[in-house]
């Protein structure tokens, strides 16, 4: 049986990407819902209505487990829909929070999410739990996933704009809290060069919990017949490329 991938978009490639290099036995399932995009405004109820409708697509699909590879999803709307349904659901925060507070020095840590994440506070509670001595600079930067989405070609203005405010703030850790960052990695580290600063790519945690889950159930793929399917409730030709720019490949198989 397949993982199964959410996103509200594209962002949750970055976390297919991981998974396909680490665990590349697997079979994935991978939906975003470009067709409601962006979450991060969104009231937590309508976050949660969307993002269930997503689960109840990848639970037809018959996934063995469910990765909430959107921040904004799993800061508002995955404890209440892991008391809904049987199967196991994982989110990146946690993951996240475990790296960050493994790697800074100075237990100043930065996040960069979308508002719906940041007015959430989960990772703040994530981090705290796990470093309670750490301090935590939240900044909601709601421009990048539209500008990502829209294949906005030159995405430096935007990302220097968003980010200008850390300029002054003292950190030494910078967690990427939206899965769609990761896709910009190298351009957001380019524009923090002067202050000495370590990025979090949440995903390169989630694959332990992943590991660990599937050992838990005994649930590893056994078999070869592998494939990576993708589905989006937007454009089927749009998700392709986007699929070819930020994965590198596209899907065996792509539907609307
Ligand atoms: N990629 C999503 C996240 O990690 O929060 C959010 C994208 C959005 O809908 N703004």
């Amino acid at each position: 049986r397949p993982i199964g991938l959410l996103d509200s978009g594209l962002g949750g490639l970055s976390v297919l990407k991981q998974v396909k290099k680490i665990l590349p036995r697997e079979s994935t399932i991978y939906i975003g819902d470009q067709a409601h995009l962006p979450y991060g405004n969104k009231s937590v109820n309508e976050i949660i209505q969307l993002t269930k409708k997503l689960v109840d697509f990848l639970i037809k699909k018959d996934v063995k487990l469910i990765v909430f590879a959107c921040n904004t999803a799993t800061a508002t709307a995955m404890t209440t829909i892991q008391q809904q349904v049987d199967i196991p659901i994982i989110g990146v925060i946690s993951a996240g929070s475990m790296i960050a507070s493994a790697q800074t020095k100075t237990n100043k840590i930065a996040v960069i999410a979308t508002q719906a994440t940041i007015k959430s506070g989960a990772y703040e509670k994530a981090l705290k739990l796990v470093n309670n001595q750490c301090e935590v600079i939240s900044l909601a930067t709601p421009q990048l996933v539209p500008a990502i989405e829209n294949n906005v070609l030159d995405l430096q203005p935007v990302i220097h704009e968003s980010l200008q405010v850390l300029q002054d703030k003292c950190f030494d850790t910078l967690i990427l809290g939206c899965t769609h960052y990761p896709l910009i990695q190298n351009q957001i580290a380019q524009e923090l060069t002067s202050q000495h600063i370590e990025v979090v790519d949440p995903a390169e945690g989630i694959c332990q919990q992943i590991t660990q889950l599937l050992k838990q159930h005994d649930a590893f793929a056994s078999h070869n017949a592998h494939f990576n399917y993708g589905y989006t409730t937007g454009s089927k030709e749009a998700f392709e490329q986007a699929a070819q720019k930020w994965l590198g490949q596209t899907f065996d198989k792509i539907k609307q």
